[in-house]
C-alpha cells in the first residue's frame, strides 16, 4: 500500500500498476523494463508537462478533432496506465480505439480489451488482416480501423511501426518520454510527456479550445510552423536546463 503523503505517490502509483498488470498478462515483461526508461526521461524532464510538450498536446487535439479518422492505438502499457483516461479520450475526441501490440498474443488481445470495455471503452474489433509493411506482428491490424486511419496516436511506439504508418501517408502522433528515441525522430508529431499527463491535456485541449484555435494549430502544423524537430529540441534544452540546474544547486551547496 503506497501511503497518499507520500512524495512520490503518483509516479510509485504508475509503477504498482505496471507490475500488477504485469502479472496479469496484460503488460507484456518487456513493458516493465520500458517503463523504468520512460521513469527515468521524466525524472529528467522535470516530472512535468513542459511548455513545448503542451504545445504538441494542444496540436494533438486540434489534429484530432479535423481529422478523417482519428484512431488510438492501445498497448499493454497503455492500458494498464491509462484506461481510466481513455474513456474521456474517446468522447472528447471521437476516436476508434483499437487494441495493438508488439508482442501479440490472442489472450493479451483479450485482457486489454476486457480491461478497457470494463472501463466503458468502446474498443474497436474489425477484421484482423497483417496489413503493415513489417515483418513482426505488429503488422496486423484491423481494415477499418488502423489501415484506414488518416491520424493516428501511438503512445509508448516502438519505431518500426512508426516509420510504417508515417510511410503510409498518416499523421502519426507518438507519446514518447524519450526524445531520442527512433520513434520520437520518425512521428510526425511527438508528445514528450509522461501518457497519463498527455492523455488528460489533450482531453482537456478538446474540450476548451474553440474552433479558430483549433484551425490555426492544425493549419500551422501543415504549413509547417509547428514542426517535430523544434518540438524534439525543446525537449532536449528542457534537459539540459534541468541538469544545468542541478549542477548549479550542487556547486552553491
Ligand atoms: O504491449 P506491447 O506488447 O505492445 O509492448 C509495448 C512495449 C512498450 C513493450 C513496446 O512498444 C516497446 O518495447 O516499446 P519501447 O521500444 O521500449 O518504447 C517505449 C518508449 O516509451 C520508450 O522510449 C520509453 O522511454 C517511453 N515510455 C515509457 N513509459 C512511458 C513512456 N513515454 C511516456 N509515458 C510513459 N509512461
Amino acid at each position: 500500500m503506497i501511503p497518499k503523503d507520500h512524495p512520490r505517490y503518483h509516479s510509485l502509483v504508475r509503477r504498482e500498476n505496471i507490475a500488477n498488470a504485469a502479472l496479469a498478462g496484460i503488460v507484456a515483461m518487456e513493458g516493465v523494463g520500458a517503463h523504468g526508461r520512460g521513469e527515468a526521461f521524466d525524472y529528467l524532464i522535470g516530472e512535468k508537462t513542459t511548455k513545448s510538450a503542451e504545445l504538441a498536446e494542444k496540436t494533438a487535439a486540434a489534429l484530432f478533432l479535423t481529422a478523417k479518422k482519428p484512431v488510438l492505438s492501445v498497448n499493454g502499457n497503455t492500458a494498464a496506465l491509462a484506461a481510466d483516461l481513455i474513456k474521456d479520450f474517446q468522447q472528447a475526441t471521437g476516436a476508434l480505439v483499437e487494441v495493438n501490440l508488439f508482442h501479440r498474443t490472442e489472450e493479451r488481445i483479450e485482457k486489454i480489451t476486457r480491461l478497457l470495455e470494463e472501463k466503458g471503452v468502446l474498443v474497436h474489433k474489425g477484421e484482423i488482416k497483417r496489413l503493415l509493411p513489417l515483418s513482426h506482428d505488429r503488422a496486423l491490424c484491423s481494415v477499418d480501423g488502423i489501415y484506414s486511419s488518416d491520424v493516428i496516436l501511438v503512445p509508448l511506439e516502438d519505431g518500426d511501426r512508426c516509420e510504417a504508418l508515417v510511410s503510409m501517408g498518416k499523421t502519426v502522433i507518438a507519446i514518447d518520454l524519450n526524445p531520442l528515441s527512433r520513434t520520437a525522430k520518425t512521428a510526425s508529431l511527438t508528445i514528450v510527456d509522461e501518457l497519463t499527463r498527455a492523455l488528460l491535456t489533450i482531453t482537456n485541449a478538446c474540450k476548451s479550445l474553440g474552433e479558430d484555435e483549433i484551425n490555426r494549430l492544425a493549419c500551422d502544423f501543415s504549413d509547417k510552423k509547428i514542426q517535430n524537430k523544434d518540438i524534439l529540441d525543446n525537449a532536449v534544452k528542457d534537459i539540459l536546463e534541468n541538469l544545468s540546474d542541478a549542477l548549479d544547486r550542487k556547486v552553491q551547496a
